[in-house]
């Protein structure tokens, strides 16, 4: 299933090529910003057990829904993309893993390269719209797969493309006046008036003009005279429309254009985020949430990671007062904390801010579990709100093994251990029983570190876990 992304045929065969050598270069040249997950640091990117990229974030009922691609571990010359996951988080920091409710076998009708799409909610459905390869002409199209909930699961819902003009990228835009819009495109960019029901259109794709005052000056590819690239990111605020892209090639940065309306005319404002971190690729996604903004953007910092086994990240910023976007960088702690988070309700397992040696998977016990987990993994999770104390502590456990321990720890992996859990085998991975133990001194605000221990090999599974509030 392995392929390169093609390069497009309009006259920059050479050049794009050149490109994307230069890309590769840079993606083994460059030594890793790796992101060592030891208690010293922070929290970005923000999924840690597998690689994401291109992010989509959307804000529904008190939470960001996070859309985001899959790269396949180990990939180190093309896209190996099969799948697209979800991820939410009521804080911006602690993540659940919502794992994969849509993939290339969505739609009959795709044959691979599960590239950058975007969700959208319209009247209770949740529409994402993502770019595939199609059977049989291999060229890329763009689908459209719908849900009932921001976490699927998803259905084409077409049945063939939405779109089927060999570019990429989708992004959809509702207006104030409830029109909707999807732009894409690589080397060009696109736009079409979408139907009401989020699955048609109306009239034909326009082009959009890609001048220089529009989208900027590039001079190193005579075939690309502006800055525009792919991954297209539209959204409107107060009464201005902006772009957001990524830029020039390879390797990309993060510029925006803003216009009058939602068709342009589209003036070039400069970068949201230089080129940086370990991939030749970036992909913006921004939203408002409890009160600040955020940008979400992708990078190549996890160990192994690189131009195609890439991560999601997010900062949080402020505009300028005139409505420009500041310089983003990228930084290993991300956006602070938006809230905090309530250990006296049923939290699932796989809520976490960052996870060592852990990985996650669809359990029968509803949901999805954390699992694969082996002597000395943990998982955090941030500003978790005890106020007075906690007296005991229960977990929704698995094991087909000797089982092990949950050492509940604050502050770091080695931090003082507030209780511990023994997870006795249960009769195998997905048999799961509850088990309580007693707490102490686990007051106020503390980053918590669920950190696992026993023997060799797999210890245990857990699903949900819980404190009881009191002193024990
Ligand atoms: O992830 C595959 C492609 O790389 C996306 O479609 C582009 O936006 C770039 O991130």
């Amino acid at each position: 299933m392995s392929t390169v992304r093609p390069i497009p045929t309009t006259g920059t065969r050479f050049t794009r090529a050149a490109a994307w050598v230069v890309g590769l270069l840079l993606t083994f040249a460059v030594l890793p910003a790796a992101v060592h997950p030891t208690e010293a640091r922070a929290d970005n990117p923000i999924v840690q057990h597998v690689y994401t990229a291109d992010p989509s974030p959307l804000v529904h009922n008190g939470r960001v829904y996070l859309y985001t691609g899959h790269d396949e571990d180990g990939s180190t010359s093309s896209f190996v993309m099969k799948d697209w996951r979800v991820w939410s988080s009521a804080d911006m920091v602690n993540w659940t893993d919502h794992g994969s409710p849509l993939s290339l076998n969505t739609f009959s009708w795709a044959a691979d390269n599960a590239w950058a799409g975007q969700a959208v909610e319209r009247g209770g459905k949740f529409y994402w719209y993502v770019p595939v390869t199609v059977r049989g002409t291999g060229q890329f199209a763009i689908g459209v797969a719908v849900a009932d909930s921001p976490t699927g699961p998803f259905r084409d819902a077409l049945g063939h493309p939405l779109v089927e003009n060999t570019e990429i990228d989708p992004t959809v835009f509702i207006d104030d006046d409830g029109q909707a819009y999807l732009y894409w495109g690589n080397p060009n960019l696109w736009y079409v008036k979408l139907n009401a029901d989020m699955t048609s259109y109306a009239g034909s794709p326009t082009r959009i003009p890609l001048t220089t005052a529009g989208f900027g000056t590039r001079t190193d590819n005579p075939d690309r005279p502006t800055l525009y690239e792919e991954g297209p990111w539209v959204y409107k605020r107060g009464g201005l429309y902006y772009i957001v892209y990524a830029a020039k090639c390879c390797q990309e940065f993060i510029a925006y254009s803003t216009a009058p309306s939602p068709t342009g005319p589209w003036t070039y404002r400069g970068t949201v985020m230089p080129a940086q971190g370990n991939s030749f690729t970036n992909h913006p996604g921004i939203v408002d949430f409890k009160g600040n903004s955020y940008f979400f953007y992708h990078n190549g910092a996890l160990p192994g990671g690189g131009g195609f086994t890439r991560s999601v990240a997010v900062e949080r910023f402020s505009y300028n007062a005139d409505g420009t976007i500041p310089v983003i960088n990228m930084t290993n702690s991300g956006a602070p904390q938006a809230d905090t988070l309530n250990p006296y309700v049923r939290q699932e397992a796989e809520t976490l801010a960052w996870g060592s040696g852990i990985e996650t998977e669809w359990t029968s016990d509803g949901g999805m579990n954390v699992g694969w987990i082996d002597n000395g993994d943990y998982i955090k999770v941030k500003g978790v709100a005890f106020g007075p104390g906690a007296s005991s502590f229960t977990a929704r456990v698995a094991s087909a093994s000797a089982g092990g321990t949950v050492e509940l720890r604050l502050g770091s992996p080695s931090g003082t251990v507030v209780g511990r859990c023994g997870v006795p085998n249960t009769g195998g991975w997905q048999t799961w029983t509850t088990v309580t133990c007693p707490v102490g001194g686990a007051a106020g605000t503390q980053d918590l570190y669920l950190r696992f221990t026993g023997g060799s090999g797999y210890l245990l599974n857990m699903n949900w876990w819980q404190f009881t509030p009191g002193t024990s």
